[in-house]
């Protein structure tokens, strides 16, 4: 789906900002959307609305909440308009309303949606209301349990709340942006561009550039289509036409990790203009190498989330400029989207500023031996168990399908992770995984690589299905934390033993997690868990292991700064993790990362 854009043919009407609000309860209420809301709360959009009252029953809410908002439109727009209402995020499910008619529905809380207003716009004011619902399942991800009742375990029966299956705080809302933009009739749906690189390890390269563009509306097939290509000073510097169009590039610019270079791909197809940012670089898996280019790349920087204060889980533009920033202060050139997919505005400042993602799917609690949300009143059962497992299965595949769709020409992404974490050893988990990795590697017009990140769990080569199916292995790591816990050393040997497990599958092997809790602040002159010298002792300990291994080619530390969790003896006001605290200042550890990681070449680390 196309990023909304102003252009010549196109018009935006961006919604953020002050919407009416009311709670509901489990169920849906559509009578809610018919009228105007009396004595309603005043919610922002975009941002996740549980940190932003001091009202607990609202944070901790189960259910439905409403938005509202009232909407014109000029007439100056002409018969020829086509107008849509996109949605880049509503967390986890959404109903759409014109005037109280539902115009539609979407699952899924981090991939945009969109409706065509057009038949339902009347000339007078309207009433948009969006319902959100926060429930998680064992069908939705990411997954969660409900504790329907204690009444099995003898206990009194407790409300219905959400129990997550994972370790971040289930924010909810409208979380991005909700826009109203247009196009003509006949208009472009979609664009994909890939590239052949003549010279993939030089710094300039002969392209070719192959621009699909999808029409739809009456005239779209019969409509003419050019291409043209702008330069990143905005100058023309080459054109083609046709639906399926080769444009050839003299000596382009490459776009590097750390050294963006975007061009700008314009289609103009019949009376409609769509632009899109487009870095020209190759990516692949060559034995245990990660090319960039061409070139043997190494992964250094974090696992995020999107979480701040109080905005929640809401689009916060300013801390993803700071967060950048914060990277490359430390010789940071990645991060992993984790553990869903982030705005399309951080997908784009990463383009432009030469930032490496690992983009994830929504499947973070694919996995029933976490003790949180997943339980059957204390009875333990197979995650992929046919009858009482995850029914995920047919939502993964949509979230996959619509996450590529959303991400396939960002230069960032060079990875694809289909999921956090999951039982990936158990009964059932080749057979539910291989036909989404088959499905994913459909989908991507450049064949990214493939992962999903490994629990310890999973053990080693033999019993982890992604030494299978996935051409990286992801490991998530903690020897010094949840396993041995204040024993270094022996974290040191455990670590080391197990890399030389993986070390003869003869694929790239990374970390895409390790941390150790650290609250900001706490100090000891013996490293102590939970002071700032435990956690600087423990990366410092995995960097010297790491280092010894020719096959690892990264290390994105967990988390990059402390964020909110639900409520657990091991969790202190959310999780402490971070190498920056929520608000973004530096523990010790940061010092250290920004030594280690400056000192290492983006390229040609590993021989
Ligand atoms: C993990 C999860 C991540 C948690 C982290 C932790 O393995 O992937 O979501 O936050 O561990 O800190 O426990």
């Amino acid at each position: 789906m196309l990023y909304p854009i102003m252009s010549k043919s196109r018009l935006m009407i961006d919604l953020s900002g002050m919407w009416a609000f009311r709670k509901g309860t489990e169920l849906v209420d559509d009578e809610i959307a018919k009228v105007p809301f009396r004595e309603a709360m005043t919610m922002p959009v975009p941002a996740s609305y549980n940190d932003l009252t001091e009202d607990a029953e609202l944070k901790d809410h189960y259910g439905w909440v409403y938005y509202q908002k009232k909407i014109a439109l000029p007439e100056t727009l002409t018969e020829n308009t086509r107008v849509m209402l996109r949605c880049d995020a509503v967390t986890h499910r959404a109903k759409v309303y014109i005037d109280g008619r539902c115009i539609s529905e979407h699952l899924g809380g981090f991939l945009p949606f969109e409706a065509e207003l057009t038949p339902f716009l009347n000339g007078e004011e309207q009433l948009l209301t969006i319902a959100v619902s926060n429930v998680i399942d064992f069908t939705t991800l990411p997954v969660g349990g409900i504790n329907m009742s204690g009444e099995d375990q003898g206990k009194k029966p407790q409300k219905k709340r959400n129990l997550p299956n994972f370790d971040f705080f289930n924010y909810a809302g409208i979380t991005r942006p909700v826009r109203i933009y247009t196009t003509p009739k006949t208009y472009i749906e979609d664009v994909t561009v890939t590239a052949d690189v003549a010279e993939e390890t030089a710094e300039y390269s002969d392209v070719k550039l192959h621009v699909a563009t999808v029409a739809a509306g009456p005239e779209a097939k019969t409509v003419p289509c050019h291409v043209e290509i702008l330069d990143a000073e905005g100058k023309k510097i080459a054109e083609g036409d046709g639906a399926s169009a080769e444009v050839t590039l003299k000596g382009a610019k490459l776009w590097q990790p750390l050294n963006a270079y975007l061009y700008t791909v314009r289609v103009t197809l019949g009376g409609d203009v769509y632009e899109l940012p487009y870095g020209i670089r190759t990516v692949r898996v060559d034995g245990t190498r990660f090319l960039i280019n061409g070139k043997p790349f190494y992964f250094k920087g974090y696992g995020k989330h999107e979480d701040t204060f109080p905005n929640g889980r809401g689009m916060n533009l300013p801390m993803n400029v700071k967060d950048i920033s914060l990277m490359k202060w430390q010789g940071a050139n990645s991060f992993r989207c984790s553990h869903y997919p982030y705005s399309e505005e951080m997908m784009r400042l990463a383009d432009a500023e030469g930032i490496v993602v690992i983009d994830e799917t929504t499947a973070v609690g694919v996995n029933f031996d976490f003790g949180g949300g997943a339980n059957f009143n204390g009875k333990r059962v197979n995650t992929f168990d046919p009858e009482h497992g995850v029914k995920t299965f047919d939502h993964h595949m949509e979230v996959i399908r619509d996450l590529i769709m959303r991400d396939k020409n960002h230069a960032c992404v060079v990875m694809w992770s289909i999921a956090n974490e999951p039982d990936s050893y158990k009964e059932g988990a080749y057979e539910y995984f291989k036909p989404l990795y088959e499905f994913a590697r459909s989908q991507d017009p450049q064949n990214r690589p493939m992962t999903l990140t490994s629990v310890v769990m999973a053990g080693g080569p033999d019993t982890d299905v992604s030494a299978k199916l996935s051409d990286v292995i992801c490991l998530n790591r903690y020897y010094g934390w949840y396993t041995n816990s204040g024993d270094l050393e022996t974290a040191e040997e455990v670590l080391r033993e197990e890399l030389n497990e993986w070390k003869n599958l003869g694929k790239p092997v990374m970390f895409t997690e390790y941390g150790a809790d650290t609250v900001m602040g706490l100090h000891d002159t013996v490293p102590t868990m939970y002071t700032e010298e435990y956690q600087l002792a423990y990366y410092q300990t995995y960097s010297r292991v790491f280092d010894e291994f020719a096959n690892i080619v990264g290390e994105q530390v967990w988390n990059f700064a402390d964020f909110a969790t639900c409520q657990s003896l091991s969790r202190i006001q959310g999780n402490k993790k971070g190498i920056f605290t929520r608000d973004r200042r530096p523990k010790l550890a940061a010092h250290f990362l920004r030594e280690r990681w400056k000192s290492i070449p983006e390229f040609g680390y590993k021989k």
